[in-house]
């Protein structure tokens, strides 16, 4: 029986993705790694050190700085970050969410969020959504990084749930990976071809239906 819903944040409650890559863009810029959104794409989902990680890797650059000063543009990246995110209100609650989580509350389900952004609670309290919240997990206090599906078993965890008792929502392939490894009933939100790990998925957020959720897990 499904008790607790346990969602990740970026392209599922909000598109923070363009606020990602516009800080990232002007770093990768300042360090002569120019990129585009198509490359961008790689970076959905993915820890902060991690993202920097691959774009040091797209110009070769790997080796060219020490831990210290990796950690330093990482920084930069996110003091900018934090800067366009500030812009955030309810009004950017992505399409048919704000309906999913009432359905979700008015059944008694739990609700948890997995996601790899530090900024996550500061993001929901923007939205207006962190009372909806009993748990967000820290991405901070995990060893790994999806597609590891340490943050969800541990969301799981914090609602005093068993991960079969929960749903993961995600957009992102790492995130559906981790879903379905956590032992996870797995709902994608995206198109057919980066979601066909999902055990369910729909083409945008405004299709999220928890009666036919619900349904699809009782025929799994
Ligand atoms: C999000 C984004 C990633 C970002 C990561 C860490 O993941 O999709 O692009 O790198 O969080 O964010 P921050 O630098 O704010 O800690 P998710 O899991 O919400 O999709
Ligand atoms: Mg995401």
């Amino acid at each position: 029986m499904i008790k607790g819903v346990v969602f990740d944040l970026d392209g599922v409650i909000t598109d923070t993705a363009e606020f990602h890559y516009l800080a990232w863009k002007e770093l990768g810029e300042k360090i002569g790694i120019p990129f585009d959104r198509a490359f961008n794409e790689n970076l959905k989902g993915i820890s902060r050190m991690d993202s920097l990680e691959r774009i040091l890797e797209l110009g070769n650059k790997q080796n060219h700085y020490s831990q210290e000063e990796k950690e330093a543009l990482a920084h930069e990246k996110n003091e900018q970050y934090k800067e366009l995110i500030k812009q955030i209100t309810p009004s950017d609650i992505l399409p048919g969410i704000s309906t999913f989580i009432e359905d979700c509350k008015s059944k008694q389900l739990k609700l948890a969020l997995a996601s790899a952004s530090k900024n996550g609670p500061a993001i929901l309290e923007s939205l207006g959504l962190k009372e909806e919240f009993g748990t967000i997990v820290d991405p901070a206090s995990l060893a790994k990084g999806k597609p590891d599906p340490e943050i969800f078993i541990k969301g799981a965890e914090l609602l005093g749930l068993k991960a079969e008792e929960c749903i993961g929502v995600e957009d992102a392939e790492a995130g559906i990976a981790a879903v379905n490894a956590a032992g996870m009933f797995s709902v994608g939100v995206g198109n057919a071809e980066s979601m066909k790990a999902a055990d369910l998925f729909v083409e945008h957020t405004a299709d999220l239906n928890l009666e036919a959720i619900l349904q699809a897990v009782n025929n799994k």
